[in-house]
């Protein structure tokens, strides 16, 4: 398995696949370009590259916006695959026998290669921009929502060092342009780049790259825990080191193979105001205060392409990064969770609002335990509802879910209210950060959780389905083999007959 070297490969890769369309017509990336990409995100349509976008670099949007993208960048068939992949490792026992011992030699080999590779030198540097050179005009920044602030560069992978320990963290924090070289850091509370700056003293380097691979583009937005680098993520799930050079003018590794890359500094308690923009909530986030980038250098290939992402009311093009984040780590959840068979957090409820998890339930009350392991896990602390079902009911079908909260919900009984921490842009509680939690146990109940006997669900025997099914053709109501929407299509038609 191989995953796009860098941006270009991964361009390439998209147009082979029909996946990509280049557009050549001068664009406005004030508002226009948000338009045309809401149009072609909400119908399923493919990435874009804007060759024209009133600047000399083009500008890539759209690459994550399908499942079929979100597989295609990950090298993979489906997104559990992925799942399954970090799975295997975490799950990793002592090997019985030669070939399990092989096959640990693999996965040991798999995590020794997904360290980053330091390199002497890189496409990422072809062109340096010093001191009055810096202009962050030349770049097509989008101003996304009329109600913006300003442009916002809103596909960073941002790199930083925790200072006790020199550990990196890299993540996608969006970046109000200010003027030519400054920028807003939008790191909320609960993230690991603010972590780094509140241990800060004084000047803090900070690097920004534009324009990767997609894997390591999507692990910036991953929620690893703080100690671990985005980056071994990103080469792990490559099945290749992520190769980096020393940055130019700071003190930091940049990746080797970017677009484009901002390196500058974040002086400990120099804030600006950040905001208002269009966010992911669906609404405007408020404007707030926030540390200033100081972009001192600007590197960069020649043509540099310059990627950028819409966010707004949900579904946009962030759905399948969220969704790959929700598969890739079910399987480390499950460590810590292990009655969890699987969890959906809807795309409509903006990931953090809503998590509907099945569980196999064993003894009373372990809804209500599985809902306050939710909210003491990583980033799914700050989810506001949990919905717990029993583990045959499929998370991933709403109407599914739906129907076991109606039918098995007594709310004097089943209904947890809670509070704790809730998402920095939430504008929904009454204090920023903090409010209440909603949880909903929709499995069945037993006699020693106060239930009455539960009822039997219905079901057809599998004896006289088998004859149905054999049956079907006999009927004259359409093609057995249909599968249900083709039964569906052929009625139909024979009610128009
Ligand atoms: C398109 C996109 C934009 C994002 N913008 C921000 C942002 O401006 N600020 C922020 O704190 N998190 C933002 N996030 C979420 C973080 O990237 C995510 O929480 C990630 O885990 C942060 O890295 P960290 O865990 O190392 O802090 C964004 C995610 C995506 C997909
Ligand atoms: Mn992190």
């Amino acid at each position: 398995m191989t995953t796009p070297a860098d941006l270009r490969d991964w361009i390439a890769l998209l147009e082979r696949e029909g996946e990509l369309l280049r557009v050549s017509a001068e664009v406005d990336p004030h508002l226009e370009i948000t338009e045309i990409v809401d149009r072609v995100v909400k119908s399923g349509g493919p990435a874009l590259l804007f060759e024209n976008p009133r600047s000399e670099h083009a500008l890539l949007i759209n690459q994550f916006g399908t499942e079929r993208r979100m597989c295609l960048a990950l090298g993979v068939e489906s997104l559990d695959e992925a799942g399954r992949r970090i799975g295997d490792v975490l799950e990793m026992q002592p090997p019985q026998g030669l070939a399990e011992k092989v096959k640990g030699l693999k996965k040991l080999k798999s995590i020794a290669d997904s360290q980053p590779k330091r390199v002497r030198g890189g496409p990422s540097q072809e062109i340096v921009l010093t001191g009055d050179e810096v202009d962050l005009g030349a770049l097509p920044v989008q101003t996304c929502w009329p109600g913006d602030a300003a442009p916002f560069i809103t596909l960073p992978a941002v790199i930083t060092r925790d200072p006790r320990t020199g550990g990196r963290n890299v993540g996608m924090y969006r970046l109000q342009v200010l003027g030519r070289n400054s920028t807003a850091m939008h790191w909320q509370i609960h993230k690991d780049g603010r972590a780094d700056y509140l241990l800060a003293d004084g000047r803090m380097d900070v690097a920004v790259a534009l324009g990767l691979d997609p894997v390591t583009a999507y692990t910036a937005s991953a929620p690893l825990p703080k100690h671990v680098d985005e980056l071994m993520l990103a080469g792990f799930l490559r099945g290749e080191p992520v190769e980096l050079v020393p940055a130019k003018t700071v003190d930091l590794e940049v990746p080797a193979h970017a677009e484009i890359v901002l390196e500058g500094y974040i002086a400990k308690d120099e804030l600006t105001e950040e905001g208002p923009f269009g966010d992911h909530t669906g609404y405007y986030t408020p404007p707030e205060q926030f540390p200033v980038f100081h972009v001192e250098a600007m590197t960069m290939r020649r043509d540099a392409i310059y990627p950028s992402i819409v966010v707004g009311k949900p579904p946009a093009e962030d759905a399948w990064l969220g969704k790959a984040t929700e598969r890739l780590f079910l399987p480390a959840i499950r460590m810590s969770v292990p009655e969890l068979v699987d969890y959906d957090l809807p795309v409509a409820g903006a990931f953090h609002n809503c998590c509907l998890v099945s569980i196999r339930k064993s003894y009373p009350g372990q809804a209500q335990k599985v809902m306050h392991a939710i909210w003491g896990l990583g980033l799914l602390s700050l989810t506001k509802a949990v919905v717990v079902v029993d583990e045959w009911v499929d998370v991933h079908d709403y109407e599914e879910v739906f129907f076991r909260v109606c039918a098995n919900v007594d709310p004097q009984r089943d209904i947890l209210l809670s509070e704790g921490p809730l998402d920095h842009l939430d504008h929904a509680p009454s204090r920023q950060f903090y409010g209440g939690k909603l949880g909903i146990d929709a499995t069945h109940k037993g006699p020693a959780e106060g239930a009455r006997p539960w009822p039997e669900e219905i079901r057809m025997s599998d004896e006289v389905r088998c004859l149905v099914d054999e049956r079907w053709g006999e009927y004259g109501l359409g093609d057995p083999e249909a599968g249900e929407d083709g039964r569906r299509a052929a009625l139909r038609q024979l009610l128009r007959r």
